[in-house]
This record gives C-alpha cells, structure tokens and sequence, in this order.
C-alpha cells in the first residue's frame, strides 16, 4: 500500500496574536506524530512561523517541539518540504542542515503518484494590492534584508513579532476575509488562468489565505486552499488514488 502525503500550512507559530500558542504547537506536534508512520511526505506550505529571521549564526527563540518532531520525521525517513511563506521569508540554511527539511522558495510543479501537483504558498500569485506587492518586494529584497540583518536583534526580532501581530490584528477578529467566491477570489483566478497554459495540472494546492477551500476546476483538475493550524487545525491528504480535506480532531483516527 501506498504511503499517505500530507499538506499543511499557516501555524504562524510564535504569534503574539495568538493566545493559545502553546497548545497550538502541541497539537501540531500530536498531529505529525499520529502520521509519522503512514507519511511517505509532509508538505508544509508556508508560514509555519510567525516572524522567522535567521542570521548567519543565530536562529529565533522557540518552537522546540515542533523543530525535534520535524526531525524525527526526517531522521526516519519521511521526506519534509518546507515552504517559505510571506512571514517566514527569511530562513537561511538552518531548517534544511539541522532538521532534514528540503526547502522551497517559490512555487513548485511536482508529481506526486502519477498526479501533477502545483504548490505554493499563495502569497504574490494574483493579489493586485498594491501596498502588499510593495512589502513583497521589499521583504525579498537582498540588500533590505543584508541591512534588516545589521540591526541588533533585540530591535529586529521585537520589530518582526510586532509587525506579524499587527497585521494579524487590523483583520477583523485577527481573521483573514472569508471565501470571496469563485469569480472574486484571487488564487482561484491564477489556477484558472494558468490552467489554459498548464492543462496537465491535476491539483492546485495553496495556503496563505487560512480558508478551507475545495473546488472543481475541471474533469481533472481541482484546487485546494489549506485553511490553517490557528482556527482549523487542517490538512490535506493524498493516498495516491484519493485528495481529502481534513480536520485534525484529537482522539479520532485519521486517515
Ligand atoms: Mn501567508
């Protein structure tokens, strides 16, 4: 039988927004321990942390389960795809050398049994707004982040947290907007657009928007948007025949 592979997304771990942090890194943990033995892969696509800026020496405090979990997954075998997402933008070579994950910058076109696969984080795929395409590009920026890097962590890292909290907390209840529809919602206009060019992707697969959504784009072609580990505590599964959206209850079996 064919081994399970996981998508996931969204913790933003470490977030001054969210009160119940501790639990939430737990039940993460709980969840990749209860799939450790049926995963053949465990993508994670992005904003697993809140604010993650690596220096050359230094990583941030914290997330101590969560990296060792990690770890025993690859240790054992299980292959880890780590999205950089539009919070954790800037990891280095610490995740890839010290827990095993193999990391992802942009988006990715992979097969996966037999299936094609487009994975992203979904941030910069679609999203007109101009002040967010200004802070993309400002974040990815090398000389901006060589000299974000100059300034002493103890205002740099206290900077980060406070501007991913904010930008948590200026959305109503700390939450993203809800679905805007099919016609409206932009990583279902990419999907579709580049679907006319790409016709041979089987499964659009996309975070960043903390939505649980699965639609049918074609015969043959579906997108899924991950929801998030905040709210949902949700991931999808694929067992190389079958795509579910799942949530993580404890005390249930999963698949
Ligand atoms: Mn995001």
């Amino acid at each position: 039988m064919k081994k399970n592979v996981y998508f996931l997304s969204d913790a933003h771990l470490g977030s001054r927004a969210i009160p119940h942090g501790r639990m939430q890194e737990r039940r993460l943990v709980r969840f990749l321990d209860s799939i450790k033995d049926k995963a053949s892969a465990v993508y994670f696509l992005g904003d697993m942390f809140d604010f993650w800026f690596e220096y050359k020496l230094v990583v941030p405090k914290g997330y101590t389960r969560f990296l060792g979990k990690v770890s025993e997954l690859t240790d054992n075998g299980v292959e880890v795809h780590f999205f950089t997402g539009n919070h954790d933008i800037w990891c280095g070579d610490y995740l890839e050398k010290e827990c095993g994950v193999i990391m992802h910058r942009k988006e990715i076109v992979t097969e996966i049994y037999g299936k094609v696969f487009f994975l992203a984080h979904g941030d910069g795929l679609g999203d007109k707004d101009k002040k967010f395409r200004f802070l993309r590009w400002l974040f990815h920026n090398k000389a901006a982040q060589t000299l974000f890097a100059a300034i002493h962590p103890r205002w740099a890292v206290d900077f980060g947290l406070n501007w991913a909290k904010h930008s948590r907390m200026k959305r109503v209840d700390g939450k993203e907007p809800p679905y805007m529809g099919e016609d409206r919602e932009y990583l279902v206009l990419y999907a579709k657009e580049y679907l006319e060019t790409h016709p041979e992707i089987n499964y659009f697969i996309f975070g960043h928007r903390h939505i649980e959504l699965d639609l049918m784009l074609r015969r043959d072609s579906r997108l899924m948007i991950l929801g998030d580990w905040i709210n949902f505590f949700s991931y999808a599964v694929f067992d190389g025949e079958h795509m579910f959206l799942e949530e993580f209850i404890e005390g249930q079996s999963q698949p």
